[in-house]
């Protein structure tokens, strides 16, 4: 008997470069990025800068790290940040910013799409007195993990970060997904990030890049986040490397997010006609799918009996669309998670 191929959809981080990818870092002329000389880092800021249309740029390690900068460069130790309920830095950072920068996070609710009430912000901004935290930044997920890959308007965004602007309280966009979120939408990244000081973006997930992530904002902010990073164990050397393939999956990984997209769909279609999975089809927007079954884990691990790789979020199952992963894959991954649910039934 031939051995079924797995079908990973436990995350869009799985992805492994292309060939052209590892062409492209096999190529890349590089330096001492710490020195600032790295030439292949300094493009990739320079087309970050461009695209966020922010004055620059600062290429991370990771999603985790950039948005521990951006805390770290917003907030005094003490202060606290205003995040949503369901907030990837709430619930998978390792408590970054309690146990590296000493900022406490304050959540308000997200609704299912990952949007967060303007006035929910304005009620947990605190008046300032002595025995209060000071309230100094509202981070806002695009798209947004643990709500289904939800897409957040510019003009959602706009509203909250109008608020935090009354009150003096900077807005960082977490966008590992900020590009999923601009393919969804049909606009630009810079109109997403336009009301944002800062945002960090992943080439590690849907672009389909090794490593990295990138910090964007205004000079001033970046050249505190240089230093930031350096404290965190983040200044890189020969990083061009790294950077060739986030300008690779810039030039060419982008408009193929679109096919995640309709993967994604294509795949909540199916899951909605199985007997015990609960779906709204019509909620999924980006890469991520996430559903309702009555034991969770035991279905992951019957799925995983049929060659098909998935994941928890919350008590709820995840599914995650990819580069490497074909229409194909979509239905023959529904033929198997039918029969595991049959025979589960
Ligand atoms: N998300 C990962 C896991 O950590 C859950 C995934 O598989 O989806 N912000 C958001 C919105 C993210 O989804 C992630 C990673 C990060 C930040 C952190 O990025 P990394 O893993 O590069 O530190």
């Amino acid at each position: 008997m031939t051995e079924r191929h797995i079908i990973d959809l436990r995350s869009d981080t799985v992805t492994v470069p292309s060939e052209g990818m590892r062409a492209a870092m096999a190529a890349a002329p590089v330096g001492d990025d710490v020195y600032g000389e790295d030439p292949t880092v300094n493009r990739l800021q320079q087309m970050a800068a461009e695209i966020t249309g922010k004055e620059a740029t600062l290429f991370v390690t990771s999603g985790t790290m950039g948005n521990l900068v951006a805390i770290m460069g917003h907030c005094q130790r003490g202060d606290e940040a205003i995040c949503g309920s369901e907030a990837h830095i709430l619930h998978y950072e390792g408590a970054s910013p309690a146990h590296v920068a000493n900022v406490q996070l304050w959540p308000v609710p997200n609704d299912d799409r990952g949007g967060i009430d303007p006035d929910d912000v304005r009620r947990a901004i605190r008046a300032r007195a002595p025995y209060n935290p000071r309230t100094a930044l509202l981070m806002i997920e695009n798209t947004h993990n643990r709500c289904s890959g939800g897409v957040l308007t510019p003009g959602e965004i706009r509203a909250l970060a109008g608020v935090a602007r009354e009150h003096a309280v900077a807005v960082h966009i977490d966008g590992a997904r900020i590009f999923n979120a601009a393919v969804a939408l049909g606009v630009p990244v810079h109109e997403l990030v336009a009301d944002a000081d800062t945002v960090s973006f992943c080439f590690s997930k849907g672009l389909g890049a090794p490593v990295g992530s990138i910090l964007c904002g205004s000079a001033g902010f970046i050249e505190r986040a240089r230093r930031l990073r350096r404290v965190v164990g983040g200044g890189l050397r020969q990083a061009g490397v790294l950077a060739a393939a986030a300008i690779y999956s810039l030039e060419h990984m982008v408009d193929r997010l679109r096919d995640d997209h309709e993967n994604a769909r294509a795949l909540a279609h199916g899951l909605a006609e199985l007997p015990m999975v609960r779906i709204d089809p019509a909620s999924i927007h980006t890469n991520i799918v996430i559903f309702d079954v009555p034991d969770p884990a035991g279905f992951v691990r019957a799925l995983r009996a049929e060659g098909v790789l998935c994941g928890l979020s919350g008590d709820r199952v995840r599914m995650v669309t990819h580069y490497g992963i074909e229409r194909s894959d979509i239905d023959d991954a529904l033929g198997r998670i039918r029969a595991a649910v049959t025979a589960i039934a």
